[in-house]
């Protein structure tokens, strides 16, 4: 009898589990998003900010947030390296330690990218070398309402080369460059990554990056979790430092997020 208890608690408890952990990603009983075709593009060179605050002002017009985790990690506005002007945005992130992914980055949230819609995007980027850069995410276009916020992320796998997964989710659904092809990501000098998603839940989804002129990810596939998942939110800098060896310093310069296609 006692066995018999105990099963059905643990079938039970496995039941709730599953049904949360369904309630909190799927949303088959959510409205479709409407699709908004108006013009959007957003734009920040780090200039005209003369304390690191400044990018976050009251009006949300530049950025929305940061991810400093640990805390002795750091963030601010660089004159050391620009891409554009005088200032980039510096992130250094420490090592992974005890299972917390280390992060420093800026995010830019309230996007609206729905199932059919092109995102475009660009950043110049300046990694700082003497260390392999595996496991060092750079740019997630997520879901801010789903558990865990999945979505389009790119990172560096082993040999400092660019792939894309779709993070947090039920399938990663990983794009990767060919092995024979594979170019490594340039240290310790500006990097102009280049993003082109179609975004759909399904296998017409569409992601290419470029590495400054070379397109490294040609990819079709899943590129949104599910066919109502909105991404509403950019994150840019060091997304995720998942190496429990090498810290990581990146410097951020000109970053554009778009409807359409500027280049
Ligand atoms: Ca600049």
């Amino acid at each position: 009898m006692k066995l018999k208890r105990i099963l059905l608690s643990v079938v039970l408890l496995t039941v709730a589990t599953l049904a949360g952990l369904l309630a909190v990603r799927m949303d088959w009983f959510e409205p479709i998003p409407a699709r908004n075709e108006s013009a959007f593009v957003f734009r920040d060179s780090f200039e005209k900010a003369a304390v690191f605050r400044d990018l976050f002002p009251q009006d949300l017009s530049r950025w929305h947030g940061i991810q400093q985790v640990p805390e002795r990690n750091t963030i601010d506005l660089s004159t050391e390296k620009a891409h554009s002007g005088q200032q980039s945005l510096k992130c250094f992130a420490s090592v992974k330690r005890n299972d917390i992914t280390s992060k420093s980055d800026v995010e830019r949230e309230l996007l609206h990218f729905v199932k059919g819609d092109h995102v475009w995007s660009e950043c110049w980027l300046w990694l700082k070398g003497g260390s392999s850069a595996e496991h060092v995410f750079l740019w997630d276009l997520e879901s801010s309402h789903k558990w865990q916020s999945p979505g389009r992320r790119i990172y560096l796998q082993k040999g400092d080369v660019i792939a894309s997964d779709l993070g947090k989710w039920f399938f990663s659904n990983i794009f990767r460059q060919p092995p024979q092809q594979a170019v490594p990501f340039p240290f310790d000098r500006w990097v102009r990554l280049r993003v082109h998603l179609f975004l759909s839940e399904q296998s017409d989804g569409i992601m290419e990056i470029w590495q400054d002129d070379t397109k490294v990810i040609d990819a079709h596939g899943q590129t949104l979790p599910t066919a109502r998942t909105i991404y509403d939110r950019l994150e840019v800098g060091i997304t995720a430092n998942g190496s429990t060896e090498h810290a990581h310093t990146l410097y951020v310069d000109d970053v554009t997020i778009s409807r359409r296609a500027f280049w």
